[in-house]
């Protein structure tokens, strides 16, 4: 198993967000990598290497040219408005969204923040581009390994991805690592994606709601109480040629393993009947029992088990880092998703 990271994932640093209207300490930060990278190391797990860079056009054939210039230079534009014209932010983040029949208009900085965000957990700051990009990377580079040949790997892609849309980034996410990789693998055949985070992947799902040529399944808190609130219902089932090619598996708060772990088989049926040549997993570690922004109850033996039931679809599987928050447990629950990965996979 390769286990791939980008150094330019510390460029990415965001001071804060805002949850109902007041600051509070980011949950996705620098240290949910490093910690992975160290317990990876330390266990003597895998061949740990770094990205390589790719050219734009396997990122940009997912994400909107004008959203990639806005990530890019956004941060660096000046505030045209009364109160702070001339001013430049430490971190941008949207004051208003589109309204109204919303007519495409968003010449100005303050208009293309609410335009190109959906949420107030996303700020773009300096390093965003540069990270986001080598997250990309990181997942470009496990999908190249999986068409070289190889069984799997583990992309440790940060800023995280699932949330991001074609033109929007949300949800800590701005390029969507798992979309890219899986466009990126289709060109040998087609291609499916198990979202396995605790918050429903409504980038994902929307940016391949109209096609049968990747399929997207997803086990996730029930939106009628969890982050994204809009999306992820099991009436969501993808549009025009994509009908029936999206699958929402909402679970309970407090969803532990056993229920956890029956979903999962539904999930991983739909999967074999669809018939991929090779699996991307959007693997967040937030659905463990401490996490600091979820509610399910899995142990750390679970990710072992998750990890043992995917590998004996034996399918070349390319594991993409999504979220997970509990900093002091995340290199565990890596060391051991990918010890069950192993012990399955012989
Ligand atoms: N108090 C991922 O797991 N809600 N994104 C945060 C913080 C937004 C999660 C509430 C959660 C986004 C990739
Ligand atoms: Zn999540």
């Amino acid at each position: 198993m390769y286990v791939i990271y980008s150094r330019h994932h510390e460029e990415h640093r965001p001071p804060y967000q805002v949850h109902f209207g007041r600051v509070a300490p980011p949950s996705e930060v620098p240290d949910r990598v490093s910690a992975i990278l160290h317990a990876v190391r330390t266990a003597g797990l895998g061949t740990v290497v770094e990205a390589r860079s790719f050219p734009p056009e396997p990122i940009m054939e997912v994400h909107d040219v004008a959203y990639l210039e806005y990530l890019r230079s956004g941060i660096s534009t000046p505030l045209t408005d009364p109160e702070s014209r001339g001013k430049k932010l430490r971190a941008l983040f949207p004051s208003t969204w589109p309204y109204g029949s919303a007519p495409d208009r968003r010449g100005s900085i303050m208009a293309a923040a609410g335009w190109y965000c959906f949420d107030t957990y996303t700020p773009v700051v300096e390093g965003t581009y540069r990270a986001a990009v080598g997250a990309a990377e990181c997942a470009l580079t496990g999908a190249e390994l999986l068409l070289g040949g190889c069984d799997g790997a583990f992309a440790l892609c940060r800023p995280p991805g699932h949330h991001a849309m074609r033109s929007k980034c949300g949800g800590y996410c701005y390029l969507n690592n798992a979309a890219i990789a899986a466009c990126y693998l289709a060109r040998g055949g087609r291609v499916a994606i198990l979202d396995l985070d605790y918050h429903h992947g409504n980038g994902t799902q929307s940016i391949f709601y109209d096609t049968d040529q990747v399929l997207y399944v997803s086990l996730h808190a029930d939106p009628d109480h969890a982050y994204p609130y809009f999306s992820g219902y099991p009436d969501e089932r993808g549009e025009g040629k994509g009908l029936g090619y999206n699958l929402n598996l909402p679970l309970p708060p407090g969803t532990g393993e056993e229920r956890y772990l029956e979903t999962l088989a539904v999930a991983l049926d739909r999967v074999e009947s669809f018939g991929p040549w090779c699996l991307v997993v959007s693997l967040g570690f937030d659905t463990y029992r401490e996490d600091p922004i979820a509610d399910f109850r899995l142990e750390r033996e679970s990710f072992g088990r998750i990890a043992g039931s995917l590998a004996k679809l034996g399918l070349p599987t390319l594991f993409v880092l999504e979220g997970g928050y509990c900093l002091p447990a995340l290199g565990e629950l890596a060391v051991s998703f990918l010890r069950g990965w192993s012990a399955a996979a012989e």
